[in-house]
């Protein structure tokens, strides 16, 4: 599993070089955790150029269920609420909310999940949040797109 991991990380150092060398833009490599068990993230804010490809690992380091939800500014109450009304069988997601950007699935405990996206064009701070019911209030950080 480590050795995978280093060599999965080797080939994006890689192809961030070559992509650099070409004169395109890099990918945003970011990871983020769990604080240990607590409700809340390791990293509180995180730093993507507008509309840079963004390839986001979360690890799970706590014993419960967690996720990632990217939000647009001032949205992430909202969705946190939108998130419990879609419920279990949504996986604890409002995923078709308009005012979502990006998310993981749920990670259980141990787990790690990594995902892919477009970083908005418009600069800005945009909420991450875990959607897990209850999570919301401490589990947050946010991405500056700058
Ligand atoms: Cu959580």
């Amino acid at each position: 599993m480590k050795r995978n991991m280093g060599i999965v990380l080797m080939s994006v150092l890689v192809f961030s070089t070559l992509s650099s060398s070409n004169g395109l833009a890099s990918d945003a490599v970011l990871t983020l955790s769990t604080k240990g068990e607590e409700m809340a993230y390791d990293k509180k804010i995180l730093m993507v150029k507008p509309g840079q490809n963004v390839k986001l690992t979360f690890k799970n380091a706590g014993s419960m269920q967690h996720n990632v939800v990217v939000v647009k500014p001032g949205k992430a109450t909202e969705v946190a609420r939108a998130s419990i009304a879609a419920g279990a069988a949504k996986d604890w997601v409002a995923s078709s909310s308009p005012s979502v950007i990006a998310f993981t699935k749920m990670v259980d405990p141990n787990q790690s999940v990594t995902i892919e996206f477009t970083a908005p064009m418009d600069p800005g701070d945009y909420p991450y949040v875990c959607t897990f019911p209850g999570h919301d209030t401490t589990m947050r950080g946010v991405l500056k797109v700058k």
